[in-house]
């Protein structure tokens, strides 16, 4: 082989090389199987690591006119005011009559004193009315009822903040709201519910979990407030419930806010120990200045039982208002006149339900108009 035939193999040998490895490249990076599409982003396959996206705040229902647009949910009190309505459209209304009127009213939960009270007033002006044609007997009905209900009662809620003048300054403190009641009535999810109301009103809130009992009691309340964007001061579990308020409360004035909640652990009445640690829980925030509204919270369907509990806790932290919860799954919603009267302290809140915005500011006309089924 001569040197010119050599040069030519080496050449030829090279193309081949070089053409085999141009083909392999183009092979990997196109396989046989035809095109394919890279699902993944660019930006994902690269992205650094990013911590867990801050949960998404909710968009918040509307709370003016919340009652009414939740009336049907007040159904099952509607027995009260159609079995009263039957009665009285009676041809005769004897003494046996009124009798069974009051009969219909106790069992109702609406207690023995508004009953006697409203049943004498019934009395006197269905004498007086000389007719008892249905338009009559319901007019008269409402007036009454309403009137027991208290139309022209303040309910409204103190959670604007507050002109502080500590140390001679002029600034504002939050609202400080405690929430109480025994176990189970509905606190934690009336705060969440409370806390959606308040900042759907434009207010910023911060949520204080002083129910240091129950390990999952401060999650619960987080859930809630992470939905809206209220962040939630918390404690060490089986830490010191009054100093988690505290701190709340302190935390509350110095971030700016309009209005701390501060949530408890649900006690027994008759547990004087417990009932001792929430006188302390409010002392103890009171250091830092009053608090503005301290919400029992009852259970509507757990009757007279409700209002042993009220009077009880009215004596270690004087009540300000009532959130009667669960007046959905209730046919006796005269518990709304009792608890009134039993406290003298009005019920500024009702629960119609689990969901969200299930929390409604009471309106009297509003409920006495289910209970007679309009
Ligand atoms: N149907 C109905 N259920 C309600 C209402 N309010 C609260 N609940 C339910 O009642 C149950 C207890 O509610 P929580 O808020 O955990 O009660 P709590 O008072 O904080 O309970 P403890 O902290 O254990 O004392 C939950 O299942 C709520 O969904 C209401 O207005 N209607
Ligand atoms: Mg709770």
């Amino acid at each position: 082989m001569d040197t010119l035939t050599l040069v030519v193999v080496l050449a030829v040998l090279g193309l081949f090389v070089v053409v085999g490895a141009g083909l392999a490249l183009v092979g990997r990076r196109r396989p046989s199987s035809g095109p394919v599409l890279d699902v993944r982003a660019p930006e994902a396959a690269q992205a650094p690591y990013a911590p867990e996206a801050p949960p998404t705040v909710e968009a918040l229902a509307p709370v003016a006119g919340r009652m009414a647009r939740l009336r049907s949910r007040l159904r099952g009190s509607q027995a009260l005011g159609t079995g009263l309505l039957g009665l009285l459209s009676r041809e005769r209304l004897d003494d046996a009559a009124w009798e069974e009127v009051e009969e219909v009213l106790i069992t109702a939960d609406v207690g023995v004193g508004p009953t006697r009270e409203l049943v004498e007033r019934l009395r006197t002006r269905v004498a007086g009315a000389g007719r008892r044609d249905p338009d009559v007997v319901r007019a008269l009905l409402r007036e009454e009822l309403l009137a027991l209900v208290g139309p022209d009662v303040d309910r409204s809620l103190r959670t604007a903040t507050v002109p502080d003048g500590a140390d001679g300054e002029k600034g504002v403190r939050p609202a400080v709201v405690l929430v109480v009641g025994v176990n189970g009535t509905g606190k934690t999810t009336t705060v969440g519910k409370l806390a959606r109301v308040l900042v759907a009103d434009g207010r910023t809130v911060l949520l204080g979990a002083a129910d240091t009992f129950r390990a999952a009691a401060a999650d619960q309340l987080q859930t809630w407030g992470d939905r809206v964007g209220a962040p939630v001061v918390r404690g060490p579990e089986a830490g010191d419930s009054a100093s988690v308020a505290f701190d709340a409360v302190r935390q509350g004035a110095q971030g700016g806010y309009d209005v701390v909640l501060v949530d408890t652990a649900g006690r027994l009445q008759n547990k004087v120990g417990l009932m001792e640690e929430l006188g302390k829980v409010k002392r103890v925030i009171e250091k830092q200045g009053p608090v503005d509204e301290v919400l029992l919270v009852l259970d509507a369907t757990t009757g007279q039982n409700g209002l042993v509990q009220a009077r009880v806790f009215a004596d270690v932290v004087s009540v300000t208002g009532i959130v009667l919860t669960k007046l959905d799954g209730t046919a006796k919603g005269g518990i709304v006149l009792a608890v009134q009267r039993e406290l003298g302290v009005p019920v500024k809140l009702v629960g119609l339900g689990e969901g969200p915005d299930d929390l409604a500011p009471f309106d009297p006309e509003v409920f006495v108009d289910a209970l007679l089924g309009d």
